[in-house]
């Protein structure tokens, strides 16, 4: 069936000529498909394990993975979907979700990395973004009917598109009018047909392999495109800084759509380099380190909310069972430097700092960096093509040693979000990417994250847009005037934090805020989790609502109140 949805050249900013031919010319783009090159590992090593789901047994060699996703795509091309076409994926952490995903690269359908947390407000926002044709959701997880939700969006997305519209559901209850996506992702019946098919089908190397979300600064996420060039240097570089090989096993237990457990190196890189995943749907740490014990987990990426717990556990009961465990990525969100110093004793692991960004540019602290550099900065850019700017309100670099605003660009930091003009103006300065974040540069060249001057909320490693929160609350009548703003938290580093001027007469509750925001349908972790009423807002001397003061007067607050 046609559709009226563009083409995604269309709306995506590429690198300049001169700029890409450089990047090829010194070898960081590979001009290669990123399913191919999955696909010459598996040729290399068939027989060598590939993929591990902890929770439902499947394990798959590199040869069974990459025959499947050929299935996999094979079948989505058989349900009428073509090359070029989106699909959002909302799926967790299991084995359905790394076959879709290959399926996807293979076939050049592209997926839209959405989070099970994910509700009908961002949903239908990127499936109307990207003008997918379909969706991949598990049945219901955590009492949420993810398919039903998926059905409900038919006619909103259809109104954009006009195309069909795919609900593929993993689980045991797959209903009329869905696709069965535990079948599509299960082993084809004839693979070197299917291999031919898609072999016949490479997408370019300079085109868009998957939709990233970005942390998210206005009112809804913006869709970060990453082209299998960029994403696949993105992949193998990052296994190469954080020294995953072929005897790699790398656990995945945050959401495996966010960048960092997908590419950083992640699901990606350790297929790349040959090595086996192995899925958890959550990080709890129980679970989390008997099955490092069981599968011999050698890798693995946690925010820093996640080491905290795994650091109380291993306190509490040891950390024999993480004798295998030799790298312990930290990354997402600020790693403080005592929780840092506590690892290697604790955990008996290397750490490895990661400062990253679904926009591209990631810094890493070294394997080989002293224990120092480890424990108190985040490290350096990957990529000696990374180029990295730390400037004052009016773009001025500024010293070593001085804070200062990041901005970068590099051969995997797009030059543009997809189709938001707008955005781009603000965000984006001859091809710079301003990320907010405020770091300094020690004498040695690592960054060190001081701050941000984004307006943005970091609840554990998920990034909140103040804005969109603000937009949800204004959506309640009692409300005349709000703002979002970070409030410290020991365990989760920040929550989300309400001041609200009521209407004359009105009241407002942080639970009634909760219920409708709720009712609208948002994911859960953006609910404000404290409410403060106030008179009027505090105001800059230009008008603005004065966050920096709003910030500090919640931590005067709560500091007033541990005291109390
Ligand atoms: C990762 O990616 P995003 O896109 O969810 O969020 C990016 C933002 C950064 O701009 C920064 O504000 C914050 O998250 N951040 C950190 C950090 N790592 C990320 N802030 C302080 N210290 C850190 N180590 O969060 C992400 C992407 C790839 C790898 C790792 C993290």
């Amino acid at each position: 069936m046609a559709t009226r949805t563009t083409a995604i050249s269309d709306h995506t900013v590429p690198w300049p000529d001169d700029v890409a031919a450089d990047y090829v010319a010194k070898g960081y783009w590979a001009g290669v498909a990123l399913g191919s090159l999955l696909r010459e590992v598996a040729d290399g090593r068939p027989d060598s394990p590939a993929l591990v789901d902890a929770a439902d047994g499947l394990r798959l060699s590199h040869a069974e993975l990459v025959e499947r996703a050929d299935a996999a795509a094979a079948r989505l091309l058989e349900l009428g979907m073509a090359p070029g076409e989106r699909i959002v994926v909302q799926l967790g952490n299991g084995w359905e979700f790394v076959v879709l995903t290959l399926a996807c690269l293979r076939a050049g359908i592209v997926p839209v990395m959405a989070l099970p947390a994910h509700r009908r407000t961002e949903l239908a926002h990127l499936a109307r973004h990207a003008e997918a044709t379909a969706i991949a959701v598990p049945d219901v997880l955590r009492d949420f009917d993810h398919q039903a939700l998926a059905h409900d969006l038919a006619d909103d997305v259809r109104a954009v598109t006009g195309g069909p519209w795919h609900v593929l559901v993993a689980g045991g209850a797959v209903a009329a009018g869905s696709v069965d996506l535990r079948a599509l992702c299960g082993p084809g019946q004839d693979p070197a047909a299917d291999r031919a098919r898609l072999d016949a089908l490479v997408p370019g190397s300079r085109e868009v392999a998957v939709f990233l979300l970005s942390g998210g600064t206005t009112g809804l996420p913006k869709l970060i495109a990453r082209t299998h060039d960029d994403y696949a240097y993105n992949a193998r570089r990052s296994a190469e800084v954080a020294g995953v090989d072929a005897d790699t096993a790398y656990l995945v237990s945050l959401p495996a759509g966010h960048n960092f457990p997908l590419a950083c190196p992640g699901i990606l890189g350790t297929l790349l380099a040959g090595g086996r995943v192995v899925l958890l749907p959550s990080p709890e740490p129980a679970r989390a380190f008997a099955t490092i014990a069981a599968e011999g987990v050698t890798h693995t990426a946690v925010v820093p909310a996640v080491a905290a717990r795994w650091l109380d556990h291993a306190t509490e009961h040891g950390a024999a069972d993480l004798a295998s465990l030799r790298v312990l990525q930290v990354g997402g969100a600020r790693l403080a430097d005592e929780l840092a110093r506590k690892v290697r004793p604790v955990l008996g692991t290397a750490l490895q700092q990661v400062f990253g960004m679904a926009e591209g540019l990631l810094n890493y602290t070294r394997l080989d960096d002293p224990d120092d550099v480890v424990c108190t900065t985040q490290g350096r850019p990957m990529s000696p093509a990374d180029e990295v700017r730390l400037v004052d309100e009016l773009d001025r670099d500024v010293p070593d040693g001085e804070p200062g605003s990041l901005l970068t660009r590099g051969p995997y930091t797009p030059r543009g979000y997809y189709k938001a003009a707008e955005q781009n103006a603000r965000a984006f300065t001859d091809g710079w990417y301003r990320s907010g974040d405020v770091c300094r540069r020690t004498p040695e060249g690592n960054l060190v994250v001081e701050g941000r001057d984004k307006d943005m909320i970091n609840r554990a490693g998920e990034k909140i847009s103040a804005e969109e929160v603000e937009n949800l609350v204004y959506q309640l009548p009692a409300v005349a005037q709000v703002a979002a703003v970070a409030m410290p938290d020991p365990r989760l580093g920040e929550r989300v934090c309400l001041y609200v001027v009521p209407r004359p007469g009105a009241t407002v509750t942080l639970d009634e805020v909760r219920a409708a925001m709720e009712a609208i349908g948002v994911a859960r972790f953006k609910l404000p989790e404290h409410l403060v009423v106030v008179d009027e807002l505090a105001a800059t001397k230009v008008g603005k609502i004065d966050k920096k003061a709003l910030r500090a007067d919640i931590a005067a607050r709560l500091g007033a109140a541990t005291r109390a």
